[in-house]
């Protein structure tokens, strides 16, 4: 036997423990749950733990963290046959990936099987994967699905069938406004806010039956987990308790480990430190989504007008959006930049206002920051954040009629900024900020639950006294030459 062989089966003898993870290689679902794999691999170093994705995906979030030995990526099939012509048709190529990702990620967990010598112990999924319940009951094992976005949007996802129920699935035109009371904590919601493809929309996109479907399988899971912290939105999580046999908790992943300093490629720290405190507006909408160009016209006339100075994370090739002399007018009083540092020019003093499309990365780095926001949603998840936002957390505002105009965004900007207005929002995030700190913090409720997560993985007795504590809790999770991670979430 080849040496290599003979210290995997040391090692697989000592500690069988193997945890297989599923991950959806789209967007940002990937590398936040190689984030919270990563601190469990590091919190309990005989375990094994096998990351398959696409080899795409996998080439673009493992570059960035520590060596492991014990986790293994694996590359499962991207779904795209030989020679297959694109129809343009919208989230195709997430509609092959998932039509072949039972088959894919079967074959691709016998192949980590044989390779280590264990088998599969515990199975961890994006909570998009429904079928990865039905695989794991087949090999006998506990499914531990991750939701990345918030627990409003989950909330939505797992009562759908009551709310279809209840508001009937022919459409709800006339309906928008209602409120959600009958869903536990959603009392300010109403039918608008929910994502698309529960109530309204196409309901029978292969995107809402997906989502429709992991609604109904979460509550056969041993324990869904989230990237939040309970003190967030304590009635539906308490409620989402008592649907799950666990859920837990364990943000905000960008407070336990912050990305480490990154270089200042367009100067942005050194201008926010010549500006006075919670002056500056700080304008981004993720790398996903540009507003259409009117509203982006809008938004630049609002900035010019308003004099508020501004940093704009504006992709170079929407420029040609911008009013005629826009950026010539305004050099003194912002910068228009194609990428920023999010979390360090949130936490950066001068900053008073985020005007953001709400994704939920965005939403728990604004709460890291202290700043209040002005949400400008798209879909997916944006909406129903946005309304909490605004309504429930009483930490920003949402656009009028949203869409961004040059009045509404004036008096938006208005208010946040002007001490009266804005000074209850910032209190109230700050106060958010505080709990998010403390859940984090020895005997926080997010370090309890990661403990308890730890634990759902431990199913073997040989290593029941590898006990994860909360001392492992804070290990760092980046290599210092970490590119920063991409800020924005969605469901895609
Ligand atoms: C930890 O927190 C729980 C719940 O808040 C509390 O009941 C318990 O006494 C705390 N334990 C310690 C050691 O502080
Ligand atoms: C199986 C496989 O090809 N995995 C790749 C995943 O990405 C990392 C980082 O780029 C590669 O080193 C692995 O080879």
């Amino acid at each position: 036997m080849p040496q290599t062989d003979v210290d995997a089966a040391a090692a697989a003898a000592a500690d069988p423990d193997h945890v297989a993870v599923l991950a959806f290689p789209f967007a940002t679902h990937a590398a936040p749950l190689l984030a919270i794999i990563h601190r469990l691999a590091t919190s309990s170093p005989n375990k094994h733990f096998s990351f398959f994705s696409t080899e795409q995906s996998n080439n673009s979030i493992f570059s960035i963290y520590k060596q492991n030995i014990n986790i293994k990526a694996y590359n499962v099939w991207d779904g795209v046959p030989e020679g297959y012509v694109f129809s343009g048709k919208p989230q195709e190529h997430i509609e092959l990936f998932m039509k072949s990702a039972p088959g894919s990620f079967k074959k691709a967990m016998e192949v980590a099987v044989s390779e280590t010598g264990r088998k599969v112990s515990c199975l961890v999924s994006d909570a998009f994967f429904w079928f990865a319940g039905e695989m794991a009951e087949e090999i006998g094992v506990a499914w531990l699905p991750f939701w990345t976005a918030g627990p409003s949007s989950l909330s939505a996802h797992v009562y759908t069938d009551l709310l279809r129920e209840t508001f009937g699935d022919g459409g709800v035109t006339g309906l928008e406004d209602e409120l959600l009371s009958l869903i536990p904590g959603m009392s300010k919601i109403r039918i608008r806010d929910l994502p698309e493809g529960v109530l309204f929309g196409n309901l029978e996109s292969f995107f809402s039956n997906m989502l429709h479907k992991m609604g109904r399988a979460l509550p056969q899971a041993d324990a869904v987990f989230i990237n939040s912290f309970e003190e967030l939105e304590p009635s539906i999580t308490e409620d989402l308790k008592s649907k799950f046999k666990k859920f837990l908790s364990i943000g905000p992943f960008n407070m336990i480990s912050p990305p480490p300093p990154v270089a200042d490629a367009y100067g942005c720290r050194t201008w926010l430190d010549s500006q006075k405190l919670a002056s500056v507006a700080y304008v981004s909408f993720g790398s996903v989504t540009t507003p259409p160009p009117h509203e982006l016209v809008a938004l630049a006339e609002a900035l010019e007008t308003s004099e508020v100075p501004f940093i704009w994370s504006l992709k170079d090739n929407s420029k040609v959006h911008l009013p005629d002399g826009f950026l010539d007018r305004t050099t003194s009083q912002g910068l228009v930049v194609p990428w920023t540092p999010q979390s360090e020019i949130l936490a950066h003093r001068a900053v008073g206002v985020f005007v953001t499309h709400c994704g939920w990365n965005s939403l728990l780095e604004s709460i890291a920051g202290g700043v209040p926001m002005i949400c400008r949603p798209f879909f997916g998840d944006q909406n129903i954040n946005g309304r909490m936002v605004e309504d429930v957390w009483e930490i920003g505002l949402q656009v009028e009629d949203g869409v961004l105009t040059k009045h509404g965004l004036l008096n938006s900007l208005y208010k946040v900024l002007s001490l009266d207005g804005g000074k209850k929002m910032r209190e109230n995030i700050k106060a958010f900020k505080q709990l998010a700190k403390e859940a984090i913090g020895p005997n926080g409720s997010s370090v309890n639950n990661f403990i308890a997560l730890s634990d759902l993985m431990i199913m073997s007795t040989s290593s029941k006294d590898e006990k994860v504590t909360s001392n492992t809790f804070l290990e760092p999770r980046f290599t210092s030459n970490q590119k920063s991670q991409e800020n924005q979430h969605s469901y895609l």
